[in-house]
């Protein structure tokens, strides 16, 4: 068995589901970790799925897939427009990265359509709600063998 995808989702989205369902969608993270896995199964992978809401624990765990992951898939959620932390532990990763965003933040306000991952991202798949994180997998998945 290969080592699994990591699924790093940033802060509030924990609370996916429960707020503007026309941007983000009706789901759950906890439906959206059930789809992932599901879709990795069938592609000979396990994820591991974690959500934070705190940029240092991202990185201790962006840090830990550096060992543990075959590839990541990052929704750094509000950090990605952010932090230089984030994008300089991603840069000392050599596993592929897929960026993924539930939203299309290049559609959005201006202030969304800056995102450091993408600096260190081989891809980013945004603007298909629950699905973007289906397909970032799918791409992690293909990245990474
Ligand atoms: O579209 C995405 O996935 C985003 O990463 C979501 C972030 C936003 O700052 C990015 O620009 C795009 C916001 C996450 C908000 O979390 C939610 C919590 C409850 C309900 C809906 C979203």
């Amino acid at each position: 068995m290969p080592k699994p995808i990591y699924v790093l989702s940033g802060p509030n989205l924990n609370l996916l589901g429960t707020r503007e369902p026309e941007i983000y969608g009706h789901e759950t993270l906890e439906d959206v970790h059930r789809l992932v896995a599901a879709r990795a199964s069938s592609l000979g992978y396990e994820v591991v799925c974690r959500q934070s809401n705190h940029e240092g624990v991202l990185v201790d765990w962006i840090q830990e897939a550096r060992e543990s992951a075959s590839a990541l898939v990052l929704n750094p959620a509000a950090y990605g427009h952010t932090s230089i932390a984030i994008l300089d532990a991603l840069k000392m990763l050599s596993i592929p990265v897929v960026e993924c965003h539930l939203s299309n933040p290049a559609a959005r306000e201006t202030f969304r359509r800056k995102t450091y991952v993408s600096l260190a991202a081989a891809g980013i798949i945004s603007g298909f709600g629950a699905r973007s994180y289906e397909l970032a997998v799918e791409a992690a998945a293909g990245l990474a063998r």
